[in-house]
């Protein structure tokens, strides 16, 4: 299993720099919702969930954090530490995100709104639903 990470076009000059993300274009679907993480203190991990449709891509803007995607066979360690990479998430992926520095700000794309119907909070049951 291999991270699906989507490199962004930086549009830099003397002022610095800028990233524009657009659904459907560099980002595979159409962005419904926008959340962001931040003031994680340290050795927290967040997530411990899958989910049923959602797909999700997560940037972190400020700082670092990693992530561990698992998708029920296999699993994959990875780091985010710039504006100008995502990770996307597709669903089925059981994700865990820890090792978050105390700048970090995480911002996800999502492709529906939030619905905690579309959550699978219960590994033995993630693990169920992926072996079918
Ligand atoms: C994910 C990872 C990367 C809302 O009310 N609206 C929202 O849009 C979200 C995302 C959350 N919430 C509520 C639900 C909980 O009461 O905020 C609380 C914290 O959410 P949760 O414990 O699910 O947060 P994380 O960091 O474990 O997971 C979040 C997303 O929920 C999840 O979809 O993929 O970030």
């Amino acid at each position: 299993m291999e991270p699906e990470f989507i490199y962004f076009n930086e549009i830099t000059d003397g002022r610095g720099g800028l990233v524009a993300l657009e659904q459907n274009r560099n980002i595979p679907f159409e962005i419904k919702r926008v959340y962001y993480i931040y003031g994680t203190p340290e050795n927290v991990r967040r997530g411990f969930h899958a989910h049923k449709a959602l797909q999700q891509v997560a940037v972190c803007v400020k700082g670092a954090c990693s992530f561990l995607l698992d998708n029920g066979r296999e699993t994959v360690d990875c780091r985010l530490d710039s504006p100008t990479y995502g990770l996307y998430i597709g669903n089925n992926i059981w994700r865990e995100m820890y090792d978050f520095t105390e700048d970090c700000v995480l911002m996800v794309l999502a492709s529906e709104l939030y619905d905690e119907a579309d959550y699978i909070r219960d590994y033995e049951k993630f693990t169920l639903i992926v072996q079918q």
